[in-house]
């Protein structure tokens, strides 16, 4: 057999290894599934993390920047709302959140909810701003229901949109 034969069987026993039927769905196979995927995953990362944003129930949401406790959303109430069987604490704190739903900054009031033992679900410390214990007037990591009518017991925190910051 010539040299030129042996490169001519050579190839030819390539081609029938990597164009056969088979060979040709499988490729086709990782084509279709892979051309699927792609795209996809990006989209639902992005769509995840939008969501948690403007979902009440997740420590991303973008009202809680601020805040340090229970979310009462988890908790049977809602972002503004409390509990049944507690009531709001006559004081509150308040930071500044940005909604990046519309890029605009937002006083929020960051009220605790009293009456009944510690909610214990969705516990949030995002903290921004938050200064030391010794900066009363700056720090978050108060009990607010101390004072309040139905006294001690904390149960969660709310968080109501006071007002629009203008810029
Ligand atoms: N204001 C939320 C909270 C309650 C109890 C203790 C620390 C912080």
């Amino acid at each position: 057999m010539s040299r030129y034969d042996a490169l001519i069987e050579h190839l030819t026993r390539n081609l029938a290894g990597t164009a056969g039927r088979r060979s040709f769905l499988r490729t086709l196979g990782h084509v279709l599934i892979g051309a699927g995927a792609l795209p996809l995953l990006p989209v639902a990362r992005g769509q995840a993390a939008g969501n948690d944003e403007q979902n009440p129930q997740s420590c991303d949401y973008w009202r809680y920047c601020a805040v340090d406790g229970f979310l009462c959303a988890c908790c049977g109430g809602t972002d503004t709302i409390c509990p049944p069987g507690t009531e709001p604490a006559p004081m509150t704190w308040v930071g500044t959140c940005l909604n990046p739903a519309d890029g605009r900054h937002y006083i929020v009031s960051y009220n605790d909810c009293c009456g009944k033992s510690s909610c214990g679900r969705c516990l949030c410390a995002r903290n921004e701003g938050d200064r030391p214990l010794y900066m009363a007037g700056k720090s978050n990591d108060y009990n607010w229901c101390v004072g309040s009518k139905s006294d001690i017991p904390y149960h969660c925190t709310m968080s109501r949109v006071i007002n629009v910051v203008e810029q």
